[in-house]
């Protein structure tokens, strides 16, 4: 490595080699420089956001020193590296993960205290990265603290947007939509103005032949839009492996500038072209588990996949190894079809810039390549109309249609018999008009498909992508069970209950890194002090949360109800209308019951949060009731503490960190088969809650672990919703008596006008129960009597918590990655102390 360095500066560069801070005094130093210089303020008017930023900075320059060395240590390894692809990546904050991950938390806590400031609060100044939508958003940043945390040599890469998720705003009950503009101030990006890539749109194809007669296309014309690069580092946990994550922005080419229409004076138009470019990376989409179909997303899929690869190849190319060696060294993953034009787009490049052939060039592509599909929802499954991707991307156009000519000469020859398979397989829909179907491009592009927990993977197996088992076999497609963080989703969201945790399993070093550890508390369970202190923590989890909802919705909810959340996107499927009904049919309950009656009832406080598509009608029907019903019984004075209803406005993912620790039980409750895995349920369970859910996605693995007898299950399973569905539309359809008593009283008006939640009561009523609501609601209301019956007896209760908890090991996302690393990326991790790669080669 040293070698780089002509040896007459070599001594000036190594004596002045940048260190970052060592222990708290050079913190506190690095602290008040930055203040004073970087950021240009006097230290007498430093302000917490000025002390966040100088914080920020100070840890960012450690994390720079190891994210450079953690590069070049992989570049002279030259070993296989994984390349995420991914849309959307939910990161939330990072001060606090980078002091955990670099293992100066204390220090930072103690220099800053005597700064003048509490590290809790200097934390919370960070605006939350939200490049992503729910769940898929979220596991790809789970995904990458562990690539960093077990040292695999692996990059993500996305769009840098402008606008991450919305922000939003309750009015009157109703969900308003606000700009999430973050990038102000981001101390966690490096703009490499020198690394871009131009990337042409539209125009047009020529062929042309050489003397050898090969064909060879040209795509010409249209034009370009130059893609910048913005590095993120990613430190690993009690590792100095630090990765990267590259996110694209989009601006202007050089070229496309249009100096002319400048120079005439038409320097509005001249800009709006600037403009125009930039908006390919200007805002997230808003949907989770739904396909729009927008031009600009196709545009927006095309130039962050084609960027990402001509960095991948560029890389590749430097090493100088023979093409065949491509899938030796790059691995890439799919996060869902959003990326499946990279198939195309390597296709393309090996054959028309390259000179591949084609079989070659194929050979190459499907070894690269694999998949992760994260939902069997037909609205969620994207397709492409033909004449759009002919449009903005001629080419690719045509290299789609020899890849599907390619693979139903292949499934015509080995299943002669069945004719209607090739139109049920075929990559082109005949629909009117024709459609590119993105997930049937994917699985024929890769090597290994997989689902995200086993129900789920079953189903894509045995229903959508059914024929494609029959042709490929079953070994191409594989399950891999999502995983959470436990850095940030136990030791950072709770660390009460880590250091609790810690007095049994050992330190946090290890059982951070080894989740399975925690199985060591199950020997405590009986322990009267450990109970007791876990009491504790819970208790102050709750009232941490307790406060939170007092300071921003005024309402006083006592820390000592059973506090039952839901939090996640709203969707039909997910039921949070099942779970609005149920609360409506408690608070009938507790209006019918006598004073005294009541003063005996469990207390309970229902807590909802979660973020509408903006064009999801029906969702913000749900928002509006939740809302209503909130009104009409947090200030019913019969009702008291008894019940409370709570939406907490604008959930993200650090908000999620103070909602989920505080949890007793909370609902993952979506129709069986519909919830491809949840990875929430995951986190409730971690930080000591149970869980009321239905047989569906990872709830299903939760339970094998902990045992049924600590998870709340009830309603329907997957196997039997097809017929409850054809029963419910062509059958007669008898509306659960509950819930009819339930849209009778809202019907009545007495949660405001009942117009307003008329598709809520009629999607049940009158249009088939698609999510059967209806059908799981007396099973559902059973349960949730159950669960207060169980919290009635808290010793009881307190077990299944620690129980739980002690067997929630398999859910580590590090188990998760080691799995993809084996089965499906052939990758190996890259140890840190390898000596800086001195001595191999170079
Ligand atoms: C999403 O968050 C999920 C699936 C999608 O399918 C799209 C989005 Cl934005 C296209 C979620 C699943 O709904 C959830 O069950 C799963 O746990 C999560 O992806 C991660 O796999």
């Amino acid at each position: 490595v040293e070698a780089s360095i002509p040896e007459p500066q070599r001594e000036a560069w190594l004596k002045n080699q940048a260190s970052g801070f060592k222990g708290k005094d050079q913190f506190e130093k690095e602290v008040v420089r930055h203040v004073e210089t970087t950021l240009a303020r006097s230290m007498f008017n430093c302000d917490e956001t000025a002390a966040y930023a100088a914080t920020s900075l100070a840890f960012r320059d450690r994390l720079v020193i190891e994210w450079n060395r953690t590069q070049q240590r992989q570049t002279f390894a030259d070993s296989k590296r994984v390349y995420y692809l991914s849309l959307e990546f939910l990161m939330g904050r990072a001060l606090d993960n980078a002091m955990l991950n670099i293992g100066e938390k204390e220090v930072a806590k103690s220099g800053l205290s005597e700064l003048g400031f509490r590290v809790e609060d200097i934390i919370q100044q960070e605006h939350d990265a939200a490049l992503g939508n729910g769940g898929l958003g979220r596991l790809a940043a789970c995904f990458l603290d562990s690539l960093a945390s077990l040292n695999f040599p692996a990059w993500g890469y996305g769009l840098r947007y402008r606008y991450g998720i919305f922000k939003q705003e309750i009015i009157d009950g109703y969900q308003v939509e606000v700009p999430d503009y973050w990038l102000d101030f981001n101390p966690w990006e490096f703009p490499r103005h020198d690394v871009t890539v131009d990337i042409q749109f539209y125009g047009n194809v020529n062929k042309t032949t050489d003397d050898s007669g090969k064909v060879t296309a040209h795509w010409e014309g249209g034009e370009t839009v130059r893609a910048v690069a913005y590095d993120v580092p990613i430190p690993g946990y009690a590792t100095p492996s630090t990765n990267n994550l590259r996110l694209w922005s989009s601006q202007a080419a050089s070229g496309e500038f249009d100096f002319q229409k400048f120079n005439s004076g038409d320097y509005e138009s001249s800009v709006g072209d600037q403009q125009r470019a930039e908006t390919i990376s200007a805002v997230l989409y808003p949907n989770d588990n739904l396909d729009r179909g927008k031009e600009l997303r196709l545009k927006q899929q095309y130039f962050w996949v084609a960027a990402s690869l001509y960095d991948i190849v560029r890389r590749f190319k430097k090493s100088k190894r023979p093409w065949r060696e491509f899938p030796d060294q790059v691995a890439i993953q799919l996060n869902d079809t959003h990326p499946t034009l990279a198939i195309v787009e390597l296709q393309r490049i090996l054959i028309d810039l390259e000179g591949l052939d084609w079989d070659d060039a194929w050979n190459i592509v499907q070894q690269t390549f694999s998949y992760t599909n994260h939902t069997v929802l037909p609205e969620a499954l994207e397709k492409w109309s033909v004449g759009l991707v002919q449009h903005l991307l001629p080419r690719h156009l045509q290299i789609i249609y020899d890849i599907n000519l390619f693979f139903l000469q292949m499934v015509e020859r080995n299943f002669p018999k069945d004719r209607e398979m090739l139109s049920r397989v075929s990559i082109i829909e005949e629909s009117q008009p024709k459609m590119v179907r993105m997930a049937y491009l994917a699985i024929v592009g890769s090597h290994k498909v997989n689902g995200v927990a086993e129900l789920h993977s079953d189903l894509i197996r045995t229903t959508i992508f059914k024929d494609f088992v029959t042709i490929f076999g079953p070994d191409k497609f594989v399950n891999v069970t999502n995983g959470i963080t436990p850095r940030r989703w136990l030791h950072q969201a709770n660390p009460g209950l880590s250091s609790l945790i810690a007095s049994k399993a050992g330190d946090p070093e290890h059982y951070l890194k080894d989740l399975t550890l925690l199985n060591k508390i199950e020997l405590s369970v009986n322990d009267p002090a450990f109970r007791k202190a876990w009491a504790e923590v819970k208790l102050a989890n709750k009232q941490r949360l307790a406060d939170y909802i007092k300071s921003t919705t005024g309402i006083v909810v006592s820390p000592k109800a059973l506090f039952d959340v839901q939090v996640k996107r709203i969707h039909e499927y997910k039921r949070q209308q099942m779970n609005i009904f149920g609360v409506i049919f408690r608070y009938l309950k507790l209006k019918s019951m006598s004073p005294e009656e009541r003063k005996k009832v469990l207390p309970r406080v229902s807590i909802f949060g979660g973020k509408a598509a903006p064009g999801y009608w029906m969702a913000k029907q749900i928002i509006h009731l939740i809302n209503s019903v909130g009104s009409v019984v947090n200030n019913d004075p019969d009702i008291g503490d008894a019940l409370k209803v709570i939406f907490l406005e604008d959930y993200n993912v650090s908000k999620a960190e103070i909602i989920i620790p505080a949890s007793d039980i909370s609902e993952h409750i979506s129709t069986a088969g519909t919830e491809a895995s949840g990875t929430s349920n995951m986190k409730f369970v971690l930080n000591g809650g149970l869980i009321i859910g239905t047989c569906d996605g990872a709830n299903i693995e939760i339970t094998r672990e902990i045992g049924e007898e600590n998870i709340f299950l009830f309603g329907n399973l997957a196997e039997d919703v097809d017929d409850l569905r054809h029963k419910n539309t062509y059958g007669d359809h008898k509306i659960d008596p509950s819930l009819d008593k339930v849209f009778n009283v809202i019907q009545s008006g007495t949660f405001g006008n009942a117009q307003d939640f008329q598709g809520m009561v009629s999607a049940v009523r009158e249009h088939g129960d698609f999510y059967l609501v209806s059908d799981d609601f007396h099973s559902y209301l059973e349960t949730q009597e159950l669960v207060d019956k169980s919290y009635a007896d808290q010793e009881l209760w307190i077990t299944k918590c620690i129980t739980s908890v002690a067997r929630m090991g398999f859910f580590s996302s590090d188990r998760c990655i080691n799995e993809y690393a084996e089965e499906i990326w052939n990758v190996e991790p890259l140890q840190p102390d390898t000596n800086n790669g001195v001595g191999k080669g170079e």
